[in-house]
């Protein structure tokens, strides 16, 4: 019961998520080049997915990233010290997060995600874990403005941002989202961010196509989401997944290629593809350190200290507002 008493929840604007869904569809296949935002996802089944992802062994990131908060929490700690509330941007594995807060001594823990249900038992389970600690989660998209929980206000902000979601979006998008960040934490805080680095091709791109197809169904998902949540018609046995290196971007693309002349309807709106056709749904952008660092720099943080691993390359930064 103690555990379930220090558990907030900041109202959820579902009809909002809702209509955002919905708008993003209809423009993303509108397009010449049709893409729908990657966000999108993460529905209950998306996450799920997502979760069997970071487990399989040609997905480096989630293992390099765990290790990399094993071999060196205390360095972390000391950079980081005590007493802070811990926003995380996007609900937290059951294996990092509680790394990171094992090291440091947080004062709160805020979990901020997009998927309610996914939302709701990670944080139940980070509270049994962490029984003394308050947690806050909200549940919001953390790409837009999230009012953070009142009770963390005085509190200095570490925000923890894992995973290298920051490479799931363009540049300027990226730039904002970090610009957003460093002023909802203050000037006080830290951001320990988690970014993938550039390597050979092999490697990168059998980690978003691999052999047991998990990453294909996580892709295929967001058409069933389509089909499940806005009345769609989309056939999605006639679609396959792709994943390509693009060189010029520094940036793996997933796309789903239909595999033949097709028409559906979206909330009764007729789309057509042709045969070889594709809707663009992830870019996972990789960053060399000279990049990583401007990229925060220009997102309006200070680069600190670098943590990183050479084989298969990924780095967490910590970084100053
Ligand atoms: C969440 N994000 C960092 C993952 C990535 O690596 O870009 C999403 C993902 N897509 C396919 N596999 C994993």
């Amino acid at each position: 019961m103690g555990v379930v008493r220090q558990l907030r929840q900041i109202s959820a604007d579902n009809a909002g998520i809702d209509i955002a869904f919905r708008s993003d569809v209809h423009a993303g296949l509108a397009q010449r080049q049709k893409a729908i935002p990657a966000r999108w996802f993460y529905d209950a089944t998306g996450s799920a997915l997502f979760e069997d992802i970071t487990a399989l062994p040609e997905y480096y990131p989630t293992r390099s990233e765990t290790g990399l908060l094993r071999r060196h929490a205390a360095a972390m700690a000391t950079a980081i010290g005590p007493g802070r509330a811990v926003v995380e941007l996007g609900s937290g594995s059951s294996t990092k997060t509680p790394l990171l807060l094992a090291a440091i001594e947080p004062a709160a823990y805020v979990p901020v995600d997009i998927s309610g249900d996914f939302l709701r038992d990670s944080a139940l389970a980070l509270a049994a874990r962490f029984p003394g600690l308050p947690v806050y989660p909200v549940e919001a998209d953390f790409t837009q403005r999230v009012a953070l929980p009142r009770e963390i206000c005085p509190l200095p902000k570490l925000g923890f941002f894992p995973g290298s979601t920051i490479g799931n979006m363009v540049a300027r998008t990226a730039i904002d989202l970090l610009r957003n960040w460093r002023e909802a934490l203050g000037d006080e805080s830290l951001l320990l961010i988690g970014i993938d680095r550039i390597k050979d091709i092999g490697t990168l791109e059998r980690a978003y196509d691999d052999p047991a197809g998990v990453t294909a169904a996580f892709n295929l998902n967001l058409l069933e989401r389509i089909n499940r949540e806005l009345g769609g018609t989309i056939p999605v046995e006639n679609f396959s997944h792709r994943a390509i290196w693009d060189d010029v971007h520094a940036r793996i693309e997933m796309h789903l290629v239909a595999a033949c002349d097709m028409d559906f309807t979206v909330d009764g709106q007729r789309y057509h593809m042709a045969k070889g056709e594709t809707i663009h749904s992830e870019n996972s952008h990789k960053y060399g350190p000279r990049d990583a660092n401007l990229l925060l720099r220009a997102g309006g943080w200070t680069p600190l200290a670098t943590w990183d691993d050479a084989d298969p390359a990924f780095a967490l930064i910590l970084a100053a507002a």
